[in-house]
């Protein structure tokens, strides 16, 4: 008896389809410039969400049943359960990839030696449940935030027999992503920021981070994994400043500490705008620098000031992501929902609809964004924007070879510079409603 066999195998019915259980948009095999849907979004399950979280918020205690008929939740029978209905769910949304956490997979010990025992025992699990199927890790992590230890961080804490602690749980993390042929291993800075800057050595706590993420590096090359690591930006939250604060300022931390080749970042919606930006500027950001790894696909509520994980649902918004992510040449990571369902939404179906949403707004995003980049409105507008630069003087510029005294002289020659061309904003978001809802 499986634990969703009242639940589909999700089939795609197309825009016409008034079946909540059926896809819209998300069809797996449709080429879009060049390349499968499934290709383009190689969508990912959070295991921490997905499979771990009942809604327990501040005020009140989960929703949701995810004992998924195990007899006791927090034991290894309900780790197994997890795995087998997490195989289901996957196999059922044609979904080809999870992510997780070392706590997401198996209750914690008393001991790093059972502990990592468990780990040992469930991956054994998942690697055989693998076999026969597509399905794959997209990365791993370590959970180094909810543990009371890690009140002030893991790498970033005062603590050296807590920094231990936290290389243990990275170096087994990492040992767990390799067996189960994960592509990327994703550091989230939970708790690596301060409270207050009274208690707080920032410079110290950057650069014990930055050597864990070095002993992290080697140590993973050393067991053959050749995947990338990921740096996770967020804000703030839980801690109320947080050192990876955006793409723009890992970038700098990466470089500062020659990490950069190693590292690219895993861009969270909801995070980049808890840090005042949109989702395309982290996006752009973080292509611009050759840095755009992986995307954890969700969205916030503006009106809120928390990171609400919701499934993504704003069309314009997965748009432009997706226009990002083609004009960058694809992602060399994947498309993870880290998203949950609202608290009233507590059913088995609530799941499946949570990610037809998300897949099906990432599709309709997809097919919006090449019809953009076809369109070539946009581009063309931006093109010639910059015009002025394609002359002699410009192109001096542009190759680094001009000189003040030089421009100067040009400019005096010149009298006085006219007004540069119209921005033209409103005719450039009236070609975006005219791509989106135009015959
Ligand atoms: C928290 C968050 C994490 C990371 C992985 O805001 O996004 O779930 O994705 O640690
Ligand atoms: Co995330």
């Amino acid at each position: 008896m499986s634990v969703f066999q009242n639940l589909p195998r999700i089939p795609y019915e197309g825009p016409k389809s008034k079946n909540p259980l059926a896809f819209k948009y998300y069809d797996a095999g449709r080429v879009i410039l060049g390349k499968t849907m499934k290709e383009h979004l190689r969508f990912a399950m959070a295991w921490w969400h997905n499979l771990s979280a009942t809604g327990v918020d501040m005020f009140g205690s989960g929703t949701a049943d995810k004992a998924f008929g195990a007899e006791k939740t927090g034991t290894m029978a309900h780790a197994r359960a997890k795995v087998d209905a997490g195989f289901e769910f996957m196999d059922k949304l044609g979904i080809e990839y999870f992510c997780f956490h070392d706590a997401d997979l198996v209750p914690e010990a008393d001991t790093l030696e059972e502990t990592n025992r468990r780990l040992d025992e469930i991956t054994d699990y998942i690697t055989a449940k693998m076999k026969g199927t597509s399905i794959k890790c997209l990365w791993g992590t370590a959970n180094l935030f909810s543990n009371p230890r890690y009140m002030n961080g893991a790498g970033s804490s005062n603590s050296v027999d807590v920094y231990c602690h936290a290389a243990a749980q990275i170096k087994k993390a990492l040992d767990c992503t390799v067996k189960l042929g994960g592509i990327g291993y994703v550091f989230w800075g939970g708790r690596e920021g301060y409270e207050t800057l009274l208690n707080t050595d920032m410079k110290f706590e950057q650069e014990n981070i930055a050597s864990l993420m070095k002993m992290a590096v080697k140590y993973g090359r050393s067991i053959g994994f050749e995947g990338d690591f990921f740096i996770e930006p967020k804000p703030k939250e839980p801690m109320k400043h947080q050192y990876d604060f955006d793409a723009a300022t890992s970038i700098g931390f990466l470089r500062q500490y020659g990490l950069d080749k190693d590292f690219k970042l895993n861009i969270e919606a909801n995070h980049a705008t808890l840090a005042g930006h949109t989702f395309q500027h982290d996006l752009r950001v973080a292509a611009i620098n050759g840095m755009l790894g992986s995307v954890d696909a969700n969205q916030g509520d503006l009106l809120l000031g928390w990171d609400t994980d919701q499934f993504p649902s704003n069309v314009y918004e997965t748009t432009m992501a997706m226009y990002e992510i083609l004009k960058a040449g694809g992602l060399r990571g994947g498309l993870n929902f880290d998203a949950k369902n609202r608290r009233p939404s507590y059913t088995h179906e609530d799941m499946f609809e949570g990610f037809i949403l998300g897949m099906d707004s990432f599709a309709l995003g997809l097919i919006k964004a090449a019809a953009l980049i076809e369109d070539g409105r946009i581009d063309e507008f931006v093109r010639d924007r910059y015009a002025s630069f394609s002359g002699e003087l410009g192109q001096k510029i542009r190759s680094g070879k001009a000189t003040l005294e030089e421009l100067a002289g040009a400019a005096v020659k010149k009298g006085s510079a006219p007004l540069p061309g119209s921005g033209r904003q409103e005719y450039l978001e009236g070609v975006i409603n005219d791509v989106f809802f135009g015959g």
